[in-house]
């Protein structure tokens, strides 16, 4: 299974942290895209929950928090029977090459990761090491599955360039050991912004609770929080510089009921934004409402669900030790 050669599909990983309720950013910008890839990868999906306690959790938060993101991938479309989807801690290789990798990444180069530096200065009083090497673990989630390709976001480039740059460094000592990944922009993708600061994108960690939605929230809540979203002083709807607020309520409506720009700009003409602001809440409602009743199911079976991850897991471990492994016995470890 895992050579590349007599495979026909390339092998995609990617992982989103349970640091908090998922949003609508985080749906549309990159779980969507993950369902859809299913078909054209073989596709391994993961929780990066040890990426998580880099910044401090609350314990019964944390673990409402990974339980509820497992469930509600599923509940988006992420497909086990046709995707690997497991928790990263259920899986010790994880940290295992994590260690191995930190020995072959430098100093110099993890201090330049902007990530690193962003979250130092938001957790000042917590800047700990696992935050500093945070990229090593990122590099060895995907190298561990001989990845060909991981989606990701802008602000994780700079870590996929890492994990690329140990790759190679690994493989210049020691022969080809792994794959080196390529990033893969998605053919739609989407950053939505903030409600309440368009000019910020919308982010699960953001303090004020108006800015973002998340995907389990009430219709009667989305509906507020889109009548508070910020917009301008003018009362058109139409896309332009400088009109962020309006920009981002439109790029919201245009994926959720597939409209272009011009179509939205002459539906709402001479209408203003209030009601606007009315059909894209009740896009988004429309929008969330299957997954919704899908994650409430879900989540009645608590026992089928731990199956599903605990098999998940048991996949994963199988790949990835062999190249744990591998990657051993090449530095020179003495194999069990
Ligand atoms: P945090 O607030 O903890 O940094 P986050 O909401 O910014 O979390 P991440 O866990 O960093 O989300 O990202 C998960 C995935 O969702 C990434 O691929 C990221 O690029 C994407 N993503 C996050 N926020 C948005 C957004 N507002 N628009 C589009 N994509 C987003
Ligand atoms: N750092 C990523 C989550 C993540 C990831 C990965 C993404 C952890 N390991 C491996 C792609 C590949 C984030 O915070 N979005």
């Amino acid at each position: 299974m895992l050579k590349n050669e007599s495979r026909q599909k390339k092998i995609l990983f990617s992982a989103v942290q349970p640091s908090g309720a998922i949003t609508l950013g985080n749906y549309l910008g990159a779980l969507r895209n993950w369902v859809d890839l299913q078909d054209d990868f073989d596709c391994i999906f993961s929780l990066a929950d040890l990426h998580t306690i880099t910044v401090r959790q609350e314990p019964l938060v944390f673990r409402r928090n990974i339980i509820e993101a497992y469930a509600l991938l599923l509940a988006c479309g992420v497909n086990v029977e046709k995707s690997i989807f497991f928790i990263q801690s259920h899986v010790d290789t994880h940290a295992q090459l994590a260690w191995i990798l930190n020995c072959y990444t430098q100093f110099g180069e993890l201090s330049r990761m902007t990530q690193f530096k962003d979250k130092s200065l938001k957790h000042s009083d917590n800047i700990n090491a696992g935050l500093f090497t945070y990229p090593s673990l990122m590099a060895a989630d995907i190298l561990l599955y001989q990845a060909n390709v991981v989606p990701v976001g802008i602000d994780q480039k700079q870590h996929l360039e890492l994990t690329r740059d140990i790759a190679e460094r690994f493989n210049g000592i020691y022969g080809d050991v792994f794959s080196i990944p390529e990033p893969y922009i998605p053919k739609v993708g989407a950053k939505i912004m903030s409600l309440q600061d368009p000019t910020k994108k919308m982010s699960k960690s953001d303090t004020n609770a108006n800015a973002c939605i998340t995907i389990l929230e009430k219709p009667d809540m989305v509906m507020k929080k889109f009548k508070r979203a910020v917009t301008d002083s003018e009362s058109e709807v139409r896309y332009a510089d400088g009109k962020d607020g309006v920009n981002n309520l439109m790029g919201i409506y245009s994926i959720t009921t597939g409209k272009s720009y011009k179509e939205i700009e002459n539906e709402f003409r001479g209408i203003g934004y209030g009601e606007f602001k009315v059909a894209v809440a009740e896009s988004v409602i429309e929008l969330l409402k299957p997954i919704q009743e899908k994650f409430k199911l879900i989540m009645q079976d608590k026992e089928q669900l731990s199956k599903l991850y605990n098999d998940s897991a048991e996949k994963a471990r199988y790949i990835s030790q062999k190249t744990l492994s591998k990657v051993m016995k090449k530095v020179g470890f003495i194999t069990k």
